[in-house]
């Protein structure tokens, strides 16, 4: 379905990088929009003053821009409940996301990922399987690529990483495959109605999709509307791809078949062994040589700030998963520590919580060898979960100097936030680089 917008009155709003992607793209056809930021001093405002042709207004809503335009492009960071987008809907005023823009205009076939967390992770695995294969896959989204900055790319498939914020203004999405890798609490900060809210627009991903990739141990990505389509499972101990646990191994299995030994593998922890058998259960369709696909997966470094080892000097492990920005990642992170090893761990918690409920945490940390460091907006609220082996403090280099001074060989110091890091970075590849950076200064002033 290519739209035709030159009768449109176009309005951008939100100036980040999803915002320049849109502009790029009406003036490729020709179409001049307007563009509005309520921030007074956005990020990428030199970027914009460089169009010609453009109206830019910000540091507050343009009602009469609104109220002029005929279709809204919405960046996924601005919040649905937003003034201005309230403004426009009472206008009946038609509002979309830049997806679904790239939507209408491509008939590739779409592989579509969203999940609560390991869709960057999966998603890139996805990508280097089938780059290896004799397809052409580009990869966009939330990864932090625009999707409408690949529209042009000559692909047999595209691979989105679709957030909740992206989905809840998509409305045309046929996807070839979709999954939903788990649905666990996030971003409730910005789903004012609730989990319930959050599961609705995750869902959506599965309407239209020809095949479904459900995680069979998640109700919220398994459920019985899916169960008549067609669809591919994987999970831990049941599914077409499953874990099968003997003794001191841990094997990547398809049905009966052995497939790869977790040992095999360059990343480590039962999550990403998951996202193993999700990457497997996405491309299971698409008839690539398996030997391929496995050799992919057995390379696969896994992503930087993803439980990603920094340093391992003195018998000491650094692991460096600052892109977990909530509780569940959290809660996995230990688990897969906890499962390999009795060492005690350092475990570095803190940031902007985005209204999250820390129970599921309070239950985790109860665990002897885990000491609570925390620091940022809510330092609080995490101290309070167990006061006794928690120590606070205001800034994350002020925690890794303590930490510094205390840890001993054996330990393993693991930062794995639970939180957002935007109270004192300006993201979690900040976050995670000031920690890394830190601790090799350390250990090397130390030698
Ligand atoms: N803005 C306003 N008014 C508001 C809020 C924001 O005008 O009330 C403006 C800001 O001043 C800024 C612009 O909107 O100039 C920012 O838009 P944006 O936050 O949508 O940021 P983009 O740079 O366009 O990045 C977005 C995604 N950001 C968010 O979802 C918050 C990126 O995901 C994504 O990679 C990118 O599009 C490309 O698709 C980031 C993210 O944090 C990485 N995602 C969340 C997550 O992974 O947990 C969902
Ligand atoms: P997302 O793009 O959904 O945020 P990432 O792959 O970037 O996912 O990983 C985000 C965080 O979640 C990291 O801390 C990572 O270690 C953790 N993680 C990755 N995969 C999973 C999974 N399947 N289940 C739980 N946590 C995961």
């Amino acid at each position: 379905m290519i739209c035709n917008y030159s009768n449109k009155k176009i309005l951008i709003f939100g100036m980040g990088i999803t915002g320049i992607s849109c502009i790029n793209f009406f003036l490729s056809k020709g179409i001049f929009p307007k563009v509005m930021d309520t921030c007074k001093n956005p990020k990428y405002i030199k970027k914009i003053l460089k169009f010609k042709n453009i109206s830019y207004h910000i540091g507050s809503i343009n009602y009469s821009w609104i109220l002029e335009s005929t279709l809204i492009i919405v960046s996924p960071g601005i919040n649905s409940t937003h003034p201005a987008i309230t403004f426009a809907l009472k206008n009946n005023i038609e509002i979309i996301g830049d997806i679904e823009l790239f939507l209408r205009e491509t008939n590739t076939p779409i592989i579509s990922i969203t999940g609560s967390n390991g869709k960057s992770s999966v998603t890139m695995m996805v990508n280097k399987i089938i780059q290896k294969s004799r397809f052409r896959a580009y990869i966009g989204g939330n990864i932090g690529i625009p999707a409408l900055s690949i529209l042009n790319k000559p692909a047999d498939y595209f691979i989105l990483e679709l957030s909740s914020f992206q989905l809840e203004y998509i409305f045309n999405l046929k996807s070839y495959i979709s999954t939903i890798l788990n649905i666990t609490p996030d971003h409730m900060d910005r789903h004012h109605l609730g989990m319930e809210q959050y599961i609705k627009i995750k869902q959506k991903i599965y309407k239209y999709s020809k095949i479904c990739i459900i995680n069979i141990d998640d109700p919220l990505s398994c459920n019985k509307k899916i169960k008549n389509k067609k669809y591919i499972s994987f999970g831990l101990k049941k599914g077409d791809y499953h874990l099968d646990y003997q003794k001191n191994n841990t094997w990547i299995c398809y049905k009966q078949q052995k497939l790869l030994n977790t040992k095999e593998l360059k990343i480590f922890g039962q999550h990403n062994y998951i996202n193993v058998l999700s990457a497997l259960s996405i491309v299971h369709e698409l008839k690539i040589n398996l030997d391929d696909s496995l050799s992919v997966l057995k390379n696969f470094l896994g992503l930087p700030h993803r439980f990603q080892i920094v340093n391992k000097s003195n018998n000491i492990l650094w692991i460096n998963d600052s892109k977990s920005t909530n509780v569940a990642s959290t809660v996995s992170a230990i688990n897969s520590i906890q499962k390999t090893t009795q060492s005690k761990i350092r475990l570095i918690l803190g940031g902007d919580s985005k209204s999250a409920n820390f129970t599921p945490l309070k239950n985790i940390l109860t665990n002897k060898s885990i000491v609570i460091y925390c620091y940022g907006k809510c330092k609080k609220k995490i101290f309070n979960l167990h006061p006794h082996k928690s120590i606070c403090s205001d800034t994350l280099s002020e925690i890794i100097y303590l930490i510094f001074k205390q840890v001993k060989p054996t330990d393993i110091v693991l930062l794995s936030p639970a939180c957002s890091s935007l109270d004192q970075f300006s993201g979690f590849r900040e976050r995670g680089n000031t920690f890394t950076r830190l601790i090799k200064h350390l250990i090397k002033t130390q030698k």
